[in-house]
């Protein structure tokens, strides 16, 4: 049906009547959207079965990654570029007076996922799905994404995401291949066949629907599968009690996801999703693997599971529950199969990110699996004691249970072969600080795996005129292999070549401008610097840092006649936790900061401020083709990685950074004159932490322009009343600065100089945006995959 332009239309217009029981002029964009979902899945399924096929008949090992959050956003656009199929439906589409991205726009984002930990599992799926590797996807089908966010009078207010409201052309929904899940209830004991039987009863039974969505490898007939999970109502419930109460708890276990990025929760509903999630994937891959296997005792040789943060980490109990108690393996048999499948990323060392569960609400609700964890804890102590005879004080630090807590990635690291970091410098600090006495006692299992992105995504699709202007200059291998983007180099002194790529850039920045009108009103100048900062608000990823620049800059422009800078276009998008205070007041101040600086006639044909509502998937891939520059500020030593920051160079933004996560990669991707850094090292941030010696009060003193633009914070400058940014004042004075804005404050102002000057210069400007791009292969998350694949699960192409 996609053979040719003719052959999509006749198909398409069929579809389309067959599917809404009207003609083609009634159609509506949305229904359009639909129709062509549908037939695009229904092309795939084909080589989803054949995938599949494959796969049992060469009995490869496989890997299953398993994840909380996959942010995945919008899928046509990206099944129609991996199917290789855009063209003739584009073509096609364009006959019947249809645009192809106005379609495309119809498609509310999949946003399972809060930011880097949730869109890094996504590009991980295109990239195995793209070399062609068996690995699957296993997650949550939330009702409800991240909320939607809406500013009004300069606050974030939360609505709930509903994209599931019409339907999802995506999913298949798989009922005959649904598990039981158990909560609560007690754990017999019993004793036969010679060894202690466990068996959990009066348990509440919560049914676990998998929905399969296909993940379309790159013009390679793979088709691999994210399996997501739905939990509802048991149909044959034997126990009695309230119905309405039980079916409305069941549901509420995959109704949401919570809303957290770096920052625990430690809500019960949070841990039955915890555990859902596991046992539920667990389970059905336990049953495929039976299907052609007589035995577990070769599980692990077939059978990868990775676990995304700790996250699924009751994967590793869940495990061993699933070899004793339901195949009546030994322990030791279970653990070597358990350790030897299991293997775990670590993605924030931010301490409130790290995830401890209270013993009292652990155990009524995972009675068995507490037993595990306990047993599993014993048996390590045991053996730290022999390693360090009378160390009370090691073992005590390193146990996973201690002081009526859980410690989740203790018993990652336990209870997996693998644990990495995200980048160099992210796994240098779990080595020698986070982790130091796991790292002692099992060397061999850390090891770095740097992050990536996907290329097809992020290039290919989010930017295809610079797809295109690089396939004219050096052909199209590197769409197969992105390190080949390194043949641009020599482009980077070609007159000729820059102005196309600078002209791809205006055109997105045209295209961006446009998008900012519409969404806020605002005019701003194509021809300035735009300066992008989007992720998530967080304290340490300091966005307050780049207003308070701001600030400076519009105090100079308005104190200093012969101050001048290049015309900037600062802009903003972030999400802040509903429950995070001080992150909300952040959103209130770059809202208060844009209104003022954009109606002020002495500034705003040199200066905006632009914050763009409810940032996502789809959101940023019209952003970051449109970037000048990258902000990636965060506090040395706080930002594992990083993504954003690779997905802005391949797309030719110049990161304006700090030594932190991959940004370190990056310079030395891209050598120190096609970058910009600043600010405090990881080091001296850690050794800050460690000694003292950091008082914000005296940089607060005696820089004066920073004196200024703090206290204007409070003193009537903004026009809301004087209390409103209180919190951050304080933060920054009374807290002493946890992130250490005032101390990078004048080094960023500086790097911010060398920005400016550098960008006026064109010439050496194209040039360092061409070097970016052509260094930028080595972050295709293709790089990352293979990695994993090679040195962590050992598995090989399907094909
Ligand atoms: C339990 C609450 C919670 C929720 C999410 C704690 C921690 C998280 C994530 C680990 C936060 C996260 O997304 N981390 C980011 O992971 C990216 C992918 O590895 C990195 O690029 C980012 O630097 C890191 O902040």
């Amino acid at each position: 049906m996609f053979s040719s332009k003719d052959a999509f239309k006749k198909h398409f217009l069929e579809k389309y009547e067959m599917m809404f029981g009207k003609s083609f002029e009634e159609s509506t964009l949305s229904e359009l959207y639909h129709t062509l979902g549908q037939m695009v899945r229904e092309y795939v399924s084909h080589a989803w079965i054949e995938t599949n096929e494959r796969n049992r008949a060469n009995q490869k090992k496989q890997v299953y990654y398993f994840s909380i959050e996959f942010l995945l956003g919008r899928l046509l656009g990206n099944n129609l570029l991996n199917l290789g199929i855009r063209d003739v439906v584009e073509e096609g589409l364009k006959d019947l007076g249809v645009h192809l991205t106005d379609v495309e726009e119809q498609e509310v984002d999949a946003g399972l996922g809060n930011g880097g930990l949730g869109r890094l599992a996504a590009c991980f799926l295109d990239s195995l799905a793209s070399l062609s590797l068996p690995g699957h996807g296993v997650g949550i089908r939330y009702k409800h994404g991240l909320f939607d966010q809406k500013i009004i009078d300069g606050y974030q207010v939360e609505l709930p995401e509903q994209w599931l409201r019409n339907g999802n052309v995506w999913e298949i929904r798989k009922e005959s291949q649904s598990v039981e899940v158990k909560f609560g209830g007690e754990v017999q004991v019993s004793y036969g066949n010679g060894r202690l039987m466990f068996h959990h009863v009066n348990a509440e039974t919560v049914t676990a629907v998998p929905y399969d969505m296909p993940i379309i490898g790159y013009k390679n007939n793979t088709v691999n599968t994210l399996r997501l999970w739905s939990a509802e109502p048991t149909q044959f419930r034997p126990e009695k009690g309230d119905v309405m109460k039980y079916k409305r708890e069941t549901e509420a276990i995959s109704e949401f996801l919570y809303p957290d990025d770096s920052h625990i929760e430690g809500k019960i509903l949070r841990l039955k999703q915890q555990y859902f999630l596991v046992s539920a994937g667990l389970k059905s891959i336990v049953s495929t693997y039976l299907k052609s296997n007589d035995h577990l005792r070769n599980f692990h040789h077939k059978v990868a599971i990775h676990v995304n943060d700790t996250h699924p980490v009751l994967a590793i109990p869940e495990l061993m529950r699933i070899l004793m108690d339901e195949y009546g393996m030994g322990w030791d048999e279970a653990w070597e199969i358990t350790t030897n499948t299991i293997s775990y990323t670590n993605h924030t060392t931010l301490s409130e990110a790290l995830e401890k569960w209270p013993i009292s609400i652990f155990k009524p609700l995972l009675p068995r699996i507490y037993m595990i964890v306990e047993e599993i804890n014993e048996r390590f102590c045991r053996s730290l004691w022999n390693r360090y005879p009378g160390d009370w004080k090691r073992i005590e630090e390193m146990a996973i249970i201690a002081h009526g807590v859980i410690k989740m990635a203790h018993l990652a690291i336990v209870g997996s072969h693998s644990v990495n970091g995200v980048a160099k410098i992210h796994t240098d600090i779990l080595k020698k600080r986070e982790m130091k006495l796991f790292y002692e006692y099992y060397p061999e299992k850390f090891n770095n795996k740097t992050n990536g992105i996907t290329h097809r995504r992020w290039l290919l699709k989010a930017n295809p005129n610079l797809a295109k202007t690089i396939c004219d200059a050096i052909g199209d291998k590197w769409i197969a292999n992105p390190q080949k983007l390194a043949s641009l180099v020599p482009f980077a002194k070609d007159d000729s070549f820059k102005q196309k790529i600078y002209e791809v850039k205006q055109n997105n920045k045209r295209a961006l401008a446009k998008r900012i009108k519409q969404m806020t009103g605002i005019v701003v100048d194509e021809q300035s610097m735009f300066d992008v900062q989007v992720k998530r608000l967080h304290a340490y990823k300091r966005q307050l840092l780049n207003i308070l620049h701001i600030m400076y800059l519009y105090n100079r422009l308005h104190e200093d006649a012969k101050f001048s800078i290049t015309p900037r276009t600062f802009i903003f998008g972030a999400k802040a936790s509903p429950g995070y205070y001080y992150a909300k007041k952040i959103i209130k101040l770059i809202n208060t900061l844009a209104a003022k600086v954009n109606g002020d006639p002495k500034t705003r044909d040199v200066l905006k401020v632009i914050f763009l509502e409810n940032y996502r998937v789809s959101l940023a891939e019209e952003i970051i083709p449109a970037a000048d520059v990258s902000e990636q500020i965060s506090t040395a030593s706080k930002e594992a990685s990083g993504t954003g920051n690779m997905k802005f160079m391949m797309n030719g933004a110049i990161t304006l950074g700090t030594l932190d996560g991959a940004n370190i990669e990056i310079l030395e991707e891209v050598g120190p004159n096609n970058i910009f850094t600043f600010g405090l090292t990881a080091d001296q941030v850690l050794a800050y932490q460690k000694n003292g010696g950091y008082r914000a009060i005296e940089y607060y003193h005696h820089d004066k322009d920073l004196n200024q633009v703090i206290d204007q914070l409070i003193n009537g400058f903004f026009p809301v009343p004087t209390h409103e940014f209180e919190t951050i004042y304080d933060s920054l004075l009374v807290q002493n600065d946890e992130y250490f804005v005032l101390k990078d404050f004048r080094s960023y102002v500086r790097a911010h100089e060398r920005v400016g000057a550098a960008y006026g210069d064109w010439d050496s400007w194209m040039e360092k945006s061409i070097i970016n791009i052509a260094k930028s292969g080595h972050f295709s998350s293709d790089r990352t995959i293979q990695e994993y694949a090679d040195e962590i699960w050992g598995i090989t192409r399907s094909v």
